[in-house]
């Protein structure tokens, strides 16, 4: 019997494009066994971010974190896998890059800048109704 499969967005954000980590990502992914399903590198529109960030409207980093995302391009990747919505956000690690666990995405190559807005390299839905929206909103 074959498990249901799930599906997540992951974005590898300006910072990790510019970082050249891309490679090193997607590295991670593969080697937890996630499938990747789609790529593309894109640079998002206003409206595509306000969409995606639409839970953070009005909070203090909302703007600065707008304005981060538009930086630079970003890689979005569909990703399959068993219980893969949580287990990349297990792999990326917690928000924050310096409490981010050794060993995780943040934990590793992340570190907090100073800046307004936490460049943490990648994002991750968070629940499967955030990673069907989300899917949609990027991938159509
Ligand atoms: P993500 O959505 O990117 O996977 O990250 P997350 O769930 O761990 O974090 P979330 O609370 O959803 O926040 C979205 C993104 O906003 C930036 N942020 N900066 N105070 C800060 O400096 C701050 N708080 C949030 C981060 O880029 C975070 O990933
Ligand atoms: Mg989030």
């Amino acid at each position: 019997m074959t498990a249901p499969v799930e599906e997540t967005l992951v974005l590898i954000k300006p910072d990790g494009v510019a970082r050249n980590l891309t490679g090193e990502i997607l590295r991670r992914i593969e080697a937890k066994g996630y499938q990747l399903v789609d790529i593309k590198l894109v640079e998002p529109s206003l409206e595509l971010l306000a969409a995606h960030y639409e839970e953070h409207q009005g909070k203090p980093f909302y703007e600065p974190l707008v304005e981060f995302m538009q930086s630079g391009p970003v890689v979005a990747i569909r990703i399959a896998g068993n219980r893969v919505i949580e287990g990349f956000r297990s792999l990326a690690g917690t928000t924050d890059p310096t409490d981010a666990a050794p060993g995780t995405i943040r934990g590793d190559l992340g570190r907090d800048w100073g800046l307004k807005v936490q460049q943490n390299l990648v994002h991750g839905s968070d629940s499967p109704e955030s990673a069907q929206r989300e899917l949609g909103l990027w991938f159509g």
